[in-house]
């Protein structure tokens, strides 16, 4: 009886396991690249959500260039994965690839980049954060900021984003629009960083060269950019977050760690956590159920007009 019940057990124990491990849904995944915490804190979300969901995940990762993209994403419909989703390192130029992926019936889902396009119904949905809300709250802090410091006139340089991707254009309207009324507000430059600490630090190199101590605002498309340029300030016997004001967007534990030593003056959250929302609306169209066209997180603004020493680990 005993050796029966046994045998019992763990025949019923091995079917469990093996239903376990059965996924319930194959998605290719084309990653931009590495560039930074950012990115590298989204990859392992996704890979975390995929496993928590039971999702298998075919991951791909661009090294930051489109064709590897197109590659990656005609990889995936050739495996007839049950979902594709991608982040669009830059807006334009998917359609053809897009139409491919529609004609073998696999719904695409946009994370964290949109695309432009004529067409309408290439993909589903978009998860993703609101740049031009970003770059709306950058300019505020910077308004707030004149305004408590009484200055006149304010020279702002930019260190742009990937140029041509979704929230290096949609971080600059937004910044840009919110200027556009202050009369004290001056854009003198700006020049594309591409994302990149090593070309943030080149890029104001070139700033500091070209316009001398007349730089008040420096306003930086991303932490990396603004890790890379912070030296090249110092270097010059500059003080950053004294003399020049920082603003930057993403929110990594490496930049709120300068924020808390008053190097930088501002960040603005871009939540890397996008994960979850995807493994949801991925099991979704699996199902052939409604899925929402636009879905945002919350974010928020790290500032030197808060407590600093509250923020709470990043975790990214
Ligand atoms: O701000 C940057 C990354 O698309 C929101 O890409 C993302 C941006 C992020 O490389 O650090």
């Amino acid at each position: 009886m005993i050796l029966l019940l046994l045998l019992l057990l763990s025949v019923t124990g091995c079917g469990k396991s093996v239903e376990q491990r059965e996924p319930k849904l194959l998605l290719g995944f084309s990653q931009v690249g590495s560039e930074s915490a950012w990115r590298i804190g989204n990859t392992r979300d996704i890979e975390e959500q995929a496993g928590y969901h039971g999702i298998s995940l075919m991951l791909e990762n661009a090294n930051q260039k489109q064709e590897n993209q197109i590659a990656a994403i005609r990889r995936f419909i050739a495996y007839k994965v049950d979902v594709i989703a991608f982040s669009p390192i830059v807006e334009e130029g998917w359609d053809n690839v897009l139409e491919e992926a529609r004609e073998a019936g696999i719904p695409v889902i946009l994370v964290d980049r949109d695309i432009s396009t004529t067409k309408t119904g290439l993909t589903k949905c978009l998860i993703g954060a609101d740049f031009y809300k970003e770059g709306v709250m950058a300019a505020e802090y910077l308004i707030r900021k004149a305004d408590t410091l009484g200055l006149e006139h304010i020279n702002i340089v930019e260190i742009s984003g990937t140029l041509n991707s979704t929230p290096m254009r949609q971080r600059q309207a937004g910044f840009y629009d919110t200027i556009a009324d202050d009369p004290r507000m001056t854009v003198l430059e700006s020049i594309d960083g591409d994302f990149l600490k090593s070309r943030g630090a080149e890029c104001m190199r070139y700033l500091l060269d070209k316009y001398g101590d007349s730089i008040d605002v420096v306003y930086s498309h991303n932490d990396e950019m603004t890790l890379g340029a912070l030296p090249e300030i110092e270097k010059k016997g500059i003080a950053p977050g004294e003399d020049i004001i920082i603003i930057s967007i993403d929110g990594g534990q490496e930049a709120i760690d300068v924020l808390k030593k008053g190097r930088i003056n501002c960040v603005v959250e871009c939540t890397p956590r996008l994960g979850w929302q995807l493994m949801e609306t991925a099991l979704k169209l699996k199902n052939g159920e409604a899925v929402d066209a636009v879905i945002h997180p919350e974010e928020q603004v790290f500032s030197d007009e808060q407590d600093v020493s509250l923020i709470a680990p990043r975790g990214y």
